[in-house]
């Protein structure tokens, strides 16, 4: 027997690809992007295109499983299997005993001693967002600020555009000029890639805004380099250039901007003199850039999450984010910018996540623990104190920040962890319990995107694997163990995916369960007044050609009441990073650190897989060949990073990627590295500016040699 099935790929990507799984006698034999997806066009990232690895890997977990040594890795650094002494044990033992301690935890400390603990691992709608959150919401656990990856961002888009939308990236193609800002196109959105390729056949010029030489800076048409967290300055120095030389569109402006004045004056003071020394970007070229991005048309805008993850990083997008709406690109096709397109699924969220339900237990809603904060959480929180985390879909022991923090956290024996999970990952190592998760393969599930505009279901292609259950099976069964009654637990797999379709929103019209299991995938029904009907390839979502944005006053806000309200300054602004070149922290340790994602791993996930790690070298420092030599250290050599927060030994690769001063290294499972550690050992729970999010690319280290390679 033999069929294809198709599935949504739900890793934490924008891209969100159409896949098509063959099955064989109830095994999954090959897997391929669906050539009818408009924006997957046949083709994977090279990491799941060896998906059946994964699936298939000896390393799955199975089976529930409880611990028998002390918490913490076994041997670290001998490879992802050699980690703690487990003993199998039934579901149904798993479930009793996860019930019994949360019922002595809340008789003893409240309900608010548990907190649930996800993220990334899939971002199904389902299996992210509903079973597990309607569970947490009945017991009244602590709520989880899911702030790590974006939140800044959200909120500096959201403060122009009062929603996070862009430009599609079918229309690429029809770009004219395209900055690729903080993103790295081949490494994370690598389907976006082939629409970019036939716009520069057209004569499209590429720019790369980035500290890191990528491979997508390395074939852009210009490179600019820029020191880390800078990027504010630079969007206002644009700023300052394009209105001080009346290159703005003064219609557009007029119509559909608020705040415009107080913006002009506001770049006043953002030469690109000044900015230059900031950014490390000349002023000509400031000027250049500024003049080429208002003057060729269309130009369009890749802001991607790398330009949020500085203290500064809210205002830096919201600065980036003025861009098109002063130049009135977004009335092109082909204009405007993208940094997330998940504003437009609205979707019933709320219907799957049932937040009302916290009202039963509290009388009133839980407390927020910032993800972010997990370090600081599991340490000091003690109103109540953090005595239960339950982890799915993530692995805080390697992609928090400030590692040894949490690492100390998860050690306190008396937590009680519970980690459910396809691998035996950095955090199953201090679990007591593990539970063996599905892969997208094993379940259903809604799959939305944040570089898209297309809505898929994901069909199960093959049996789950041993034991393992769906994270919505998995909180059923518990909520059922708790006797909680509610007829929300009951809800099948369908009936929640007709219930997150059952919106009155007209992009979800015509858009139903059926339709999607017929056609894979369906492209959200905009109306006329966003859609592009002047060219020929009508029908292209143009969201903000007509002003209609989605802020209290409908105009893009260049001066924002929501932020004077904050105390925030309600225009934007540039401040320099506590942690950059530019502070006093910088005398002791003078390196600024990009801690990068992997271009082959996705943030931890895939870094534990032998066919995977073929294709990335871990375990590296990229430095400047200035600062290796100022150091005495060789391409090779040994080398300790620190600060005051960790150190971590790497090996130096002086490969020409960077520019003086910065370094990088990139996030991976922590215990695979010699010492059981990885670069969030020297990350920082700082917060950003707007949103509270994570400052992973604001850290400030020094190196030193180690140990010479010969
Ligand atoms: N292969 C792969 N794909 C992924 C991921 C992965 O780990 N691996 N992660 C996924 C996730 S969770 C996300 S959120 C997205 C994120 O995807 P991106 O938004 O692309 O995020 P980053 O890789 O953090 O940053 C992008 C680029 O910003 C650069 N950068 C760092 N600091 C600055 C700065 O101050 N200014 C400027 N201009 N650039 C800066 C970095 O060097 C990097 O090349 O990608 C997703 N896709
Ligand atoms: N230094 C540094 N740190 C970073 C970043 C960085 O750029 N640099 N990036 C940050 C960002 S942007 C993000 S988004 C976070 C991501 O942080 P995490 O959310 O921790 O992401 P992953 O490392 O991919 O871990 C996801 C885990 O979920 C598991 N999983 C997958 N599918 C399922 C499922 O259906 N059910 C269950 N129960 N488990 C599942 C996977 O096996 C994997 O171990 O990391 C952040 N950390
Ligand atoms: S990780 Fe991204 S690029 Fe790779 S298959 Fe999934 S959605 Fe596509
Ligand atoms: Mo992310």
């Amino acid at each position: 027997m033999k069929k294809v099935v198709h599935a949504a790929c739900p890793h934490d990507c924008p891209d969100a690809c159409g896949v098509l799984i063959t099955v064989e006698d109830g095994r999954a034999t090959k897997i391929k992007g669906d050539p009818a997806h408009p924006v997957a066009r046949g083709f994977l990232c090279a990491k799941v295109a060896k998906y059946l690895d994964r699936v298939y890997s000896p390393d799955r977990v199975l089976y529930p499983m409880r611990r028998m040594g002390p918490k913490g890795p076994r041997n670290a650094g001998e490879g992802a299997r050699s980690t703690q002494e487990w003993q199998r044990i039934t579901w149904d033992e798993a479930l009793d005993e996860i019930t019994s301690r949360f019922k002595k935890i809340i008789a003893e400390f409240g309900s608010e001693a548990i907190l649930p603990f996800s993220f990334g691992g899939t971002l199904g709608m389902l299996n992210s967002a509903s079973m597990d959150r309607r569970f947490f919401h009945r017991l009244g656990a602590s709520q989880l600020a899911r702030n790590i990856c974006s939140a800044a961002g959200e909120a500096g888009l959201e403060s122009v555009f009062g929603i996070k939308l862009g430009t599609e990236p079918e229309q690429f193609r029809h770009s004219r000029y395209i900055i690729a800002w903080a993103a790295n196109i081949h490494g994370n959105n690598v389907h976006l890639w082939p629409f970019i390729a036939e716009a520069r056949r057209q004569g499209a010029k590429l720019v790369v805004i980035d500290p890191y030489r990528t491979r997508t800076a390395a074939c852009a048409d210009w490179y600019l380099p820029i020191n880390p967290g800078t990027d504010a300055a630079l969007a206002l120095a644009m700023m300052h250039v394009i209105i001080s030389e009346n290159l703005h569109d003064a219609d557009y402006v007029e119509r559909y901007t608020l705040g415009f004045e107080q913006l002009r004056n506001k770049v006043q003071d953002y030469t690109p003199e000044r900015v230059a020394k900031w950014t490390g970007i000349a002023a000509s070229d400031i000027v250049k850039l500024a003049r080429e991005y208002a003057t060729t048309h269309p130009a369009v805008i890749r802001l991607n999450y790398g330009v949020q993850r500085s203290e500064g990083g809210g205002m830096a997008t919201r600065a980036v984010a003025m861009l098109p709406c002063i130049t009135g690109s977004w009335k092109e096709v082909g204009g405007g910018l993208q940094m997330s397109t998940s504003g437009a699924f609205k979707l019933n969220k709320e219907a799957l996540k049932c937040s009302d339900l916290m009202l039963e237990p509290l009388g009133r809603p839980a407390r927020t623990v910032n993800m972010v904060e997990l370090g600081k959480a599991l340490n000091s929180l003690d109103d109540p104190p953090i005595k239960s985390l339950f982890v799915y879909g993530c692995n805080p022991a390697a992609t928090c920040p400030n590692h040894n923090e949490v690492i100390r956290g998860l050690q306190r024996t008396d937590l009680f962890t519970v980690v459910h999970e396809q691998f035996l990952t950095d955090t199953a190592d201090y679990a007591d319990m593990v539970l063996p998760a599905t892969t997208f393969f094993e379940h259903k599930d809604l799959q939305t995107a944040y570089g898209h505009y297309f809505l898929q279901v994901s069909n199960q292609a093959i049996e789950a694997l041993g034991e393992c259950r769906s994270n919505v099976e998995v909180f059923r069964a518990l909520a059922q163990r708790m006797g909680f009654e509610d007829e929300c637990f009951r809800e099948s797999v369908d009936q929640m995916i007709d219930a997150a379709l059952d919106s009155d929103h007209p992009w979800l019209q015509g858009i139903n369960r059926e339709r999607l299991e017929r056609e894979g995938h369906v492209r959200l029904s905009f109306e006329k007044q966003f859609t592009d009907d002047s060219s020929q390839s009508s029908g292209f979502f143009l969201p903000f050609a007509h002003g209609n944005f989605f802020t209290t006053s409908g105009k893009a806000e260049l001066y924002s009441e929501t932020l004077k309200v904050q105390g925030l300054d309600p225009v934007v602004h540039f401040e320099p990073p506590g942690e950059s070149r530019h502070s006093e922290q910088a005398k002791t340790f003078p390196l600024e650190l990009l801690a990068r994602k992997s271009d082959n791993f996705l943030n931890s996930s895939f870094s534990n897989l032998p066919a995977i790690q073929e294709m990335e070298e871990a375990g590296l420092l990229e430095m400047n060949a200035t600062d290796a030599r100022t150091r005495g250290i060789a391409e090779g050599d040994r080398v300790r990073v620190f600060n005051r927060r960790g150190d971590i030994l790497l090996r130096a690769k002086v490969d020409g990627v960077l520019q003086p001063g910065v370094v990088c290294a990139r996030l991976s499972w922590a215990k695979l590295s010699p010492q059981g550690r990885n670069i969030n050992v020297l990350t920082s729970e700082k917060l950003t500016d707007l949103g509270n999010s994570a400052t992973f690319y604001s850290v400030l280290v020094e190196v030193e040699l180690f140990q010479t390679a010969s």
